[in-house]
């Protein structure tokens, strides 16, 4: 410990040399909280209906041993994963985790099937946030749900997402702090449709009867989902970046830039403050796409960085809600937990450890010369002594410190499941 102590007075002096206060860089990251996917524990498949194959051009591959069968094996793994995560968090659930042994449909969930969830959360002083699951489900099987050219399916579809609001709502009541609920459709086309319209005004209509409930944001933000295509919608896909941003601007709701919904050239750390200066605020789904929108865990990559900087450098933080959105299962899950919500964190220390006010002087007086010394120097400085520091306050693993404890909790746990 003593050692780390040293580094860390080592580190603090560097950053001081550059005008950054270490300390005050530790106090906001501790008030910074990250939204976990649940999903990640179990390779997207929930509770209510086990026999159903991970639809909606999102896909899971790998077969790592281990994986979550049922919520209390969920739970332990999630708590397996808070152990190594430095900070106060939140979890992100999908409507199919509901915690109830009745056969339940979508269009028949109610709060009181989450109650579980409400009391595992104040347990561990976190909060909750919610998604409607609009695939990988029978009334989903022709590829559209909300827009529908078929009114039975929209209205299935649009009382599950009217009851996930309500579920939304009361996590925000209970727990104190707003739920964040995300749509997200996987509706569209695989082939070139004839009508590119008719989709989209039906999708626009199905939003407006699930938002026509004023619900207090006290207790429950919307937010809606862009992207550029999935599996099996690869000519045509209705909620769009245009189609979405428009709706949200027009309807004071929250857009979700999910990192691997873009065309591989395109990144959301500049779509952050684009997106900001039209709506109060943002939802992100921290992801990694490779080549495609395959979920990767997040590590700790240039994009990574920048879209931790954009969100401290323009003082978009508290207007943004960090969630992630990977699922790997080639790997050790609660690994891929801990990998990728600790290197969000990271990814924010490294943004609050840089002399923002003095570079953008810099900027504004075009010494592109010095601007450009200043990343490339910072990238060497002594950012490892902080992070231990930090994670040693919060009370975790250091280093790979972590990794013992997890390979621990295979061998004597995940591996015999
Ligand atoms: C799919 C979206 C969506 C899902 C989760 C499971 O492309 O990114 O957010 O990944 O809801
Ligand atoms: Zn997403």
């Amino acid at each position: 410990m003593s050692e780390h102590m040293n580094e860390y007075e080592y580190a603090k002096k560097r950053y001081l040399d550059i005008g950054v206060d270490t300390d005050k860089a530790i106090e906001k990251l501790g008030k910074t909280s990250i939204s976990i996917n649940c999903w990640q524990g179990d390779d997207v498949e929930g509770f209510l209906f086990k026999e159903n194959e991970l639809t909606g051009g999102i896909q899971t591959t790998g077969n790592y041993p281990g994986k979550a069968r049922n919520i209390e094996e969920l739970r332990q793994d999630i708590d397996m994963a808070l152990k190594c995560i430095p900070g106060t968090h939140r979890l992100n659930l999908h409507s199919i985790y509901a915690d109830t042994d009745k056969k339940i449909d979508l269009d028949e969930i109610d709060t009181e099937h989450y109650v579980g969830w409400i009391q595992w959360a104040k347990e561990r002083n976190m909060g909750l946030d919610f998604n409607p699951t609009c695939f990988s489900h029978k009334m989903a099987d022709s590829g559209f749900t909300v827009s529908s050219v078929d009114k039975s399916v929209r209205d299935f579809w649009i009382e599950h997402c009217v009851r996930s609001r309500k579920i939304g709502e009361y996590f925000g009541k209970q727990l104190g702090t707003p739920c964040v609920t995300n749509f997200w459709f996987p509706d569209g086309y695989k082939d070139i449709p004839i009508d590119r319209e008719a989709p989209r005004r039906r999708m626009k209509e199905s939003l407006d009867a699930i938002f026509s409930e004023k619900i207090d944001k006290k207790y429950n933000l919307d937010a809606f989902e862009s992207k550029v295509f999935g599996i099996g919608a690869e000519s045509y896909t209705v909620a769009s970046h245009e189609f979405v941003m428009g709706y949200c601007v027009k309807n004071d709701k929250m857009v979700c830039l999910d990192a691997g919904h873009f065309h591989p050239t395109e990144v959301i750390s500049d779509k952050i403050p684009s997106v900001l200066m039209f709506t109060d605020e943002l939802l992100l789904h921290v992801s990694r796409p490779v080549r495609w929108d395959s979920d990767h865990v997040v590590i700790f990559d240039d994009e990574l960085k920048q879209i931790a900087h954009s969100l401290v450098r323009g003082g978009l933080i508290n207007r943004t809600h960090i969630g992630l959105d990977f699922f790997d299962a080639s790997i050790n899950r609660v690994a891929a937990w801990v990998i990728g919500t600790r290197n969000m964190i990271k990814a924010l220390l490294y943004a609050y450890l840089e002399p923002t006010e003095k570079l953008k002087e810099i900027e504004n007086s075009f010494d592109y010369t010095s601007r450009l010394a200043y990343l490339e120097e910072l990238k060497t400085f002594p950012f490892e002594a902080v992070w231990n520091h930090y994670c040693e306050i919060n009370g975790v693993a250091q280093g790979l410190d972590w990794l013992d404890m997890v390979k621990k909790y295979e061998r004597e746990i995940l591996i015999k499941r």
